[in-house]
């Protein structure tokens, strides 16, 4: 039996207020002093005139400027390392991201760190050394794959590494070897729940008890028809490559928010626009800085990712506070006839339909100069009596509740289970193709 306080830092986990504060100052501190090593961060400290041995506690972080994905850009390859590259054992990359990448050096101690807080996740929603995990997230430079992997060895799990894709290995290695836990995008869950049905098989006799999902947004409705789908227990999980990636802020059993372990990253919400701090429970971007990195020490990341910190206490007893649900990004934020559109509504409206699949397509188009947008839907297989009339009413059903939701009138086209493209990664659920 793994023995939870000596090998995935329950002794962080469980801390008190008092004494993370106490951590943070130290950790930041120490922090500031390490990233002056790098070339980066010593350049823009000496042009910014700040000393870095006065930074003493988090108070001290807005005299410290922000890093952005450019500034990893501009740094790459090792602008920003503060090591003997000798001492390195990994390379990651940023998904999604074209031209020059953005690399992120790890050391031991980082990795062992990273497998730590990703154990500390995985134990938190329950799952312990007899769980059997199917890892269904990409193994290679994107971090959802080795991220997962490490941390649920360290558990003591018996790990499945599947990767993606291969729907129908997926099911039998889940089947045969009786898989407890998964973890995929929310997209590739719902693609390969409707995949069983279309085949007449039922998911929830796989059996699975828990599936950590993330790495896209999605809503809470999409949850819960994952949930009704599967049987099992929907746990979101927050990350991005350049805080390592997984096990950045994840869900107790509570599903509440996430909990983001701040011995391992100081949090900030900020107003995009002005950078200044937004109110407790305001929505803002999210800024972090490691506490705990040693190779590629990141101060003051602009993630872009829109949420905020839920306010508080968690019943659970942990103090790590909590992010709530993505509401998007800074920068996905879709501008249609004037009105502001995050993608997360209108999954909100098809996910409460028992009629419509889980897969869905947003697509922005021009007509005489006015925007137009077509929301194109699957039906669930087993759903559909075959008839015209049938799907006249649901169109007509979707129709009247988009335009409820965003203000104006959405083309709605529902089609044939299985006739969008299947995602076996991040969901590309926006198109959009007009000309300015
Ligand atoms: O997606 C790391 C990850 C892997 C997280 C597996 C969770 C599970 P990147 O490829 O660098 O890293 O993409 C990071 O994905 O800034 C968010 O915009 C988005 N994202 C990640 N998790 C969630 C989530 C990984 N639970 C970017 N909800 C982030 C909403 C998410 N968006």
């Amino acid at each position: 039996m793994v023995e939870l306080d000596d090998k995935i830092g329950s002794r962080f986990e469980w801390m008190s207020r008092g004494e993370l504060a106490e951590w943070q100052s130290e950790a930041l501190a120490k922090t500031v002093l390490q990233a002056a090593k790098s070339p980066w961060y010593s350049a823009v400290f000496r042009k910014m005139g700040i000393d870095p041995a006065s930074i003493k506690s988090p108070e001290d972080i807005v005299k410290l400027p922000f890093t952005t994905k450019e500034d990893l850009r501009l740094s790459y390859p090792t602008g920003m390392l503060t090591i003997d590259p000798e001492d390195l054992i990994r390379l990651h990359t940023s998904s999604g991201t074209t031209g020059t990448p953005t690399a992120i050096l790890h050391s031991r101690a980082d990795i062992d760190c990273w497998a730590e807080l990703m154990a500390r996740c995985l134990a938190m929603t329950g799952a312990n050394s007899k769980d059997v995990f199917q890892n269904m997230s990409g193994y290679g430079m994107f971090t959802g794959g080795l991220g997962l992997h490490y941390g649920a060895e360290r558990l003591g799990m018996m790990v499945i590494p599947a990767g993606p894709g291969n729907t129908a290995r997926q099911i039998k290695l889940i089947r045969d070897f009786h898989g407890t836990c998964i973890h995929a995008t929310p997209s590739y869950a719902m693609h390969v729940a409707e995949r069983m049905i279309q085949e007449g098989d039922d998911p929830k006799s796989l059996g699975i008890k828990r599936a950590f999902l993330g790495a896209e947004p999605y809503t809470e409705e999409m949850r819960l028809k994952l949930q009704e789908l599967y049987g099992f227990k929907v746990f979101n999980s927050y990350g991005l490559s350049e805080m390592n990636g997984p096990g950045v802020a994840f869900e107790c059993p509570e599903q509440n928010g996430m909990h983001v372990w701040e011995d391992a990253f100081l949090v900030e919400i900020v107003n995009p626009e002005t950078l200044e701090p937004v109110a407790e429970g305001e929505v803002g971007e999210l800024v972090m800085t490691t506490l705990r990195r040693e190779a590629m020490p990141i101060i003051r990341y602009r993630t872009r990712d829109l949420t905020c910190i839920l306010p508080g206490e968690c019943p659970c007893g942990r103090v790590h506070r909590r992010l709530a649900r993505m509401t998007g990004r800074s920068d996905d934020m879709l501008i249609v006839r004037g009105v502001n559109v995050f993608p997360s509504q209108i999954e909100e409206v098809i996910m409460r339909h028992k009629w419509i699949g889980g897969n869905y397509v947003i697509h922005l188009t021009k007509a005489e100069a006015l925007d137009q947008m077509t929301v194109r839907v699957e039906l669930a297989k087993g759903e559909f009596d075959g008839s015209i009339e049938t799907v006249r009413n649901l169109r007509a059903q979707l129709h009247k509740e988009l335009r409820e939701q965003v203000g104006f009138n959405v083309n709605i086209e529902v089609l044939e289970p299985g006739s969008l493209p299947a995602s076996e990664g991040k969901a590309k659920r926006v198109i959009d193709e007009r000309e300015y």
